[in-house]
């Protein structure tokens, strides 16, 4: 019997930076709603799923800044998400900015949570690659503060067992590195969950920036064949807070193949019927890790973090 995951990426478009949490979990529900109709029982939301992306902007005050974070999950704003979710039976992904007290001291990261068909947490996440600066950057439109407002992510890449497979998270500039995927392809990953936030002009170079989509891609497909996994990216996207953002969502195979892709800038619900078995092949075969990887000549990757002189 294959292990088929009905599964959705639920792209969203623009969240105002006046929307308030009620109206953008209205949002989700929605989507969560349409992807049960079509018979998921898996839903990706994005990274940041709910407010602005705001580290486009310097913020100074501190309740300004912390008005953007949860403090509990779930909280007040985002239980009826995980009411209705349970209530249909229906799990989900969920990315938002986390803020703890850890012995006195405020932690603030970009963190995802997975949540099973029952309304349960059953993994987080936190994001380990910040892309951006610490500090403000002169002549930018948008700034990337990302830096500045979150803390690298402290628990690693887990892998964890739910919708009948091995479930594995990431979120947005982790898709870029190939680090991401194979600490979890080591962990016998089966699906790969990650929402971004990707505004163009980034860099601020034409010729980088017009590859934007094409990057994007081009990342989660490679992660998905060299590490036989399934691949789930939803953007939000279209123009937010006059910043404009990639959408094109996907859910990749571990042939790395596009299978379903969003055609607008929009809220917009994209589904496939993933079955869990079809990375096995790969693993037994062309990416069989045990039988063909050579660890003893890849210290480099941990031993070193900037490029260095050749050994
Ligand atoms: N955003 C972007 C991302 O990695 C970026 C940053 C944009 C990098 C464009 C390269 C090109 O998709 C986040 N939030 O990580």
């Amino acid at each position: 019997m294959t292990r088929k995951l009905v599964t959705a990426a639920a792209q969203m478009g623009p969240i105002a930076k006046a929307e308030d949490r009620k109206s953008t979990v209205g949002r989700l529900i929605e989507m969560l709603r349409e992807a049960h109709g079509r018979g998921c029982t898996l839903v990706v939301f994005p990274e940041l799923a709910l407010t602005t992306f705001f580290p486009r902007w310097m913020i100074e005050d501190e309740d300004e800044l912390d008005s953007y974070y949860e403090t509990e999950m779930p909280g007040s704003a985002t239980q009826p998400l995980f009411d209705e979710a349970s209530k249909l039976g229906v799990g989900f992904y969920l990315g938002y900015a986390e803020l703890i007290w850890e012995n006195g001291v405020k932690r603030r990261f970009n963190t995802s949570i997975l949540v099973d068909e029952s309304g349960k947490i059953i993994g987080k996440y936190r994001k380990v690659h910040l892309p951006g600066h610490a500090e403000p950057q002169p002549g930018r439109d948008f700034q990337h503060l990302e830096k500045l407002f979150f803390e690298p992510g402290d628990l690693g890449f887990p892998v964890f067992n739910g919708f009948g497979g091995n479930m594995g998270m990431a979120i947005c500039n982790d898709r870029r590195w190939p680090e991401t995927y194979r600490v979890m392809g080591l962990q016998n990953v089966e699906m790969v969950m990650l929402g971004y936030n990707t505004p163009f002009g980034h860099v601020g170079n034409l010729a980088m920036d017009s590859l934007t989509l094409f990057h994007n891609h081009l990342s989660m497909q490679a992660g998905a064949y060299q590490n036989a996994t399934w691949v789930v990216g939803t953007a939000k996207c279209g123009v937010e807070e006059g910043s404009p953002m990639g959408g094109q969502s996907v859910i990749i195979a571990p042939s790395g193949e596009i299978v379903a892709q969003a055609v607008t800038v929009e809220d917009e619900v994209i589904t496939a019927s993933c079955d869990l078995d079809m990375g096995t092949l790969y693993k037994k075969t062309i990416f069989n890790f045990a039988a063909h990887r050579r660890p003893e000549h890849y210290g480099l990757i941990t031993e070193r973090i900037g490029a260095g002189t050749p050994l």
